[in-house]
């Protein structure tokens, strides 16, 4: 007979496996099995990336039993879902993450050394799934752990790309993009959920349908439909103690082969069908901050966002009589614009599939959605032109101009809104060829729009949102950035996690904001010291690296002063280029002077159609080249430019840095997060006032952090009187004989004129404010080039950083996102 939901224990009685333990016998011998059932290897004979598959599957069965208990448990409760739609998780490495959560780091590398098997070997083999470009898909990953960790019942919703970020080569300093292929030997820790799938339709045709005595009705027959199948990978929170669902999509062919093509000898033709679904989920865009407007990219955007809603939806029915309370148990978080179109498309799956009204509907709609911003870069913020939207989404862009003139009604007839004001909140863009701004429909559709800082935030409601803010100032609220403690302090830096659990005991493993009971030992000469040795060991890895990869050796003993990050001309890479090449110049002058060893550590990708930014690259290379070859600066200076920057690569960078470059162009850098974990593993941090940078100020102390340069007003200030660089240039000798060596050629010989255009940018107008903020950048370093000799004074003031820093955890930004915006979690009221 068929068993039901009261009988299914296991007391030899079956349908429940044995649960697994998790002791190193154990543990040893099930890798072992798995390697022989599982992967069909031999133990004499697999190779190490055998036992990382072994290993992974023997820890993954752990996991499926939290797996099961979380979902039981959330079943059970009933509570508030929170959905994550991201079209970026860069959630790196896996197994590492996964046996630290579990506890099971100890357990396993013991089990594997019975095998003369090394757990640090075969770590290293993982991919990474690096599905994402940097900041807000790294921070989606943070957030997917913090959920787990904080018992926030999470699910992120994304896309299965068949290719991540692309792989970085430097070729004669120039960057090369190859193809990333994580998925390759496959990937042992997705599910494929055939029954989760999903059709999503494409173009075709809307028509009215008036059925005698009802009113009429919109249908939607599309001329193209595509399959969404769910891949299901778990999110392990810290201890176990659940474990949250990352489903993405993955696109099909409803038919996988034109057969009548086939058989009539179109061999090739009759895979058009299945190429053109599988193409929405083979590529991740390559783009930051930056718009990639491509008709790809907007299939891809309201694929997986079409594919989440129906889930949700389905979930949500499965478990409730209807769809009005789905407020109540759901809260979608949009994250960023790139799911923006999920506002029109659960309107049209209210309305045309479950018969809602408008105005419910809308209601519904808004309650539901909340919307987080990442950046005020005008190029950044989606818009689709208008017949691109209307040929691919004819019904959506119907709900698009009603609920368009919804808010304009509202604005004009109850708020006054003139002509010009109505332009500025309108959802369609009448001056650039009629675009849709997805901004504004992320913003209208959603009860709550956040910014990453509390800078960003206030510049959020001055600027690209004022007139909607006006319209609604109760909407936007701050969310600051947080990155987990879990992966970027446990796992990246053991060393510094056993100092600190030796100095105030683990309680900081489970609250962060505890390693604030280090603080004083900052001034514990026996503390300093045993943290500068693990600063030290983790140069030494890091050198180790450089010399391995780039045939550079650099002294772990110099300063380790680190700029790593998407490459952007806001963020400034060129400023510290220029610095280098300035100190560069300055020591071979006056080589008697007691210069401080420096090491200038870049690493980052370009997009690949951003022509600076690979101009920038390029100039990192080729400075590098002369610098590290000329024995006039011996070991004073050295500049590299670590290629393929990655999650991995960041995980053993940020505990090596004495000093963490955060020099953004002020008001430009929404919040970042590289700044908060070079700060967390000690780093000090030279930075400009932007982003998160003024909270990390206020809480580390202004004796701690190095700020300079203009502030955000200040920079609009200037950018309004248009200001110029070539008055500064001529008065700052320093920075003219560092141009002027660039446009010498001087570092490329090869080609003299490479970097023209980079040099007459700030000559004519200086918009990232590169020569404004020179001199202060120069001064600044310079006092940390004496600080860094007062070896006690430095290691001080490194460890009240970390100590300070509990606060910059994801899990204080979960934390807040449930209780204010989700009002969801284990700390919701009620
Ligand atoms: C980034 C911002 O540039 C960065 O400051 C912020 O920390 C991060 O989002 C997370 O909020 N923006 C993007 C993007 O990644 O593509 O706009």
């Amino acid at each position: 007979p068929v068993q039901t939901h009261e009988a299914p224990l296991n007391g030899n009685g079956v349908l429940k496996p044995e649960p697994r333990l998790n002791d190193p016998d154990t543990l040893a011998r099930q890798i072992v099995e798995k390697l022989t059932y599982s992967i069909g290897k031999n133990p004499a004979s697999a190779r190490k990336y055998d036992w990382l598959r072994a290993t992974t599957l023997a820890v993954r069965d752990r996991i499926m039993d939290h797996w099961f208990e979380s979902a039981d448990r959330f079943a059970e409760e009933g509570g508030k879902r929170v959905c994550y739609l991201s079209m970026e998780f860069l959630i790196g490495r896996m197994l590492r993450d996964a046996i630290n959560n579990l506890g099971l780091t100890e357990p396993v590398r013991e089990a594997l050394s019975r095998y003369g098997v090394e757990l640090d070997m075969i770590e290293l083999l993982e991919p990474d799934a690096a599905l994402g470009n940097g900041g807000l898909g790294r921070l989606a990953a943070c957030f997917m752990e913090s959920m787990a960790s904080t018992g926030v019942p999470g699910y992120g919703y994304g896309i299965r790309y068949v290719h991540g970020f692309f792989r970085q080569e430097i070729a004669d300093g120039a960057q090369v993009e190859l193809p990333e292929t994580w998925l390759v030997h496959g990937n042992p820790w997705e599910f494929e959920r055939r029954n989760a799938s999903y059709e999503i339709g494409f173009g075709g045709k809307v028509s009215t349908i008036q059925e005698p005595g009802r009113p009429s009705r919109q249908v939607w027959r599309p001329a193209e439909r595509v399959l969404a199948v769910a891949y299901d990978t778990p999110m392990v929170g810290w201890r176990g103690r659940q474990v949250n669902t990352l489903r993405l999509w993955s696109a099909q062919a409803l038919d996988p082969i034109l057969l009548d093509a086939f058989n009539s000898g179109d061999h090739i033709g009759a895979l058009v069908e299945s190429n053109k679904a599988e193409a929405i989920t083979r590529v991740l865009y390559p783009a930051d901050s930056h718009q990639a407007g491509q008709e790809l990219r907007l299939r891809q955007e309201y694929f997986f966002s079409s594919a989440s809603l129906q889930d949700i939806i389905r979930r949500h029915l499965e478990e409730n009589d209807n769809l009005s309370n789905l407020a109540d148990k759901v809260a979608i978080q949009l994250n960023d614009t790139h799911p923006a179109v999920s506002v029109a498309e659960l309107m049209r799956l209210l309305i045309d599939v479950h018969g809602f009204e408008w105005d419910e509907a809308w209601k519904i709609t808004r309650a539901t959605f909340s919307y987080t911003n990442h950046t005020l870069l005008p190029e950044a913020l989606e818009h689709w032109p208008i017949h691109l939207f209307e040929r691919l989404l004819p019904r959506q862009m119907q709900i698009i101009y009603a609920i368009n003139t919804g808010i304009i009604r509202e604005a004009a007839q109850e708020h006054g809104y003139d002509d010009g004001q109505v332009a500025a909140i309108s959802l369609i863009d009448e001056g650039n060829g009629r675009r849709v701004r997805m901004g504004q429909l992320a913003f209208v559709g959603s009860h709550a729009v956040n910014g990453v800082s509390a800078l960003h935030t206030d510049l959020m409601k001055q600027t690209v949102f004022r007139d909607l803010h006006a319209l609604y100032p109760d909407r936007i609220q701050n969310k600051t950035n947080g990155v987990t403690p879990r992966r970027w302090l446990m796992e990246a830096n053991p060393g510094l996690t056993g100092l600190i659990t030796e100095a105030i005991g683990p309680g900081f493993l489970d609250d962060i904001e505890k390693i604030i009971e280090i603080d004083h030992l900052a001034d514990d000469a026996g503390f300093r010291e045993r943290f500068a040795a693990v600063k030290r060991q983790n140069k030494e890895r890091l050198a180790n690296i450089i010399g391995e990869r780039m045939a550079t050796s650099v002294d772990p003993g110099a300063i380790f002063d680190i700029q790593v990050k998407r490459i952007h001309e806001y963020k400034r890479q060129f400023l510290n280029i220029i610095e280098a090449i300035a100190l560069y110049d300055q020591i071979r002058s006056h080589p008697e002077r007691d210069w401080t060893p420096r090491v200038k550590i870049f690493a980052g990708k370009a997009a690949p159609s951003y022509v600076q930014a690979k101009e920038i690259i390029h100039l990192a290379n080729d400075v590098g080249r002369v610098i590290n070859a000329d024995p006039a600066v011996r070991d004073l200076l050295k500049v590299v430019f670590i290629p393929n920057y990655n999650v991995s690569l960041a995980e053993i960078i940020m505990p090596a840095a004495d000093l963490s470059e955060q020099i953004s162009t002020a008001g430009l850098e929404a919040s970042g997060t590289g700044n908060m974990k070079f700060a967390l593993n000690g780093a000090l941090t030279i930075g400009t006032l932007d982003g998160a940078n003024v909270e990390m100020l206020e809480h580390v102390g202004e004796d701690n952090i190095f700020i300079f340069g203009l502030t955000a007003s200040e920079v609009a200030q200037r950018r309004r009187e248009a200001h110029s660089g070539r008055s500064i240039i001529d008065n700052e000798p320093m920075l003219r004989e560092a141009l002027d060596a660039i446009s010498s050629g001087l570092f490329c010989p090869d080609s003299p004129s490479r970097f023209h255009s980079l040099v007459s940018n700030l000559y004519n107008n200086d918009w990232w404010m590169i020569c404004a903020d020179f001199r202060a950048y120069w001064d600044t370093q310079r006092a940390l080039d004496g600080l860094y000799t007062q070896q006690d004074e430095w290691q001080a003031k490194a460890v009240h950083n970390t100590a300070r820093m509990g606060w910059f955890s994801s899990d204080r930004s979960i934390r807040e996102y449930a209780r204010d915006i989700w009002k969801a979690g284990p700390d919701r009221e009620g």
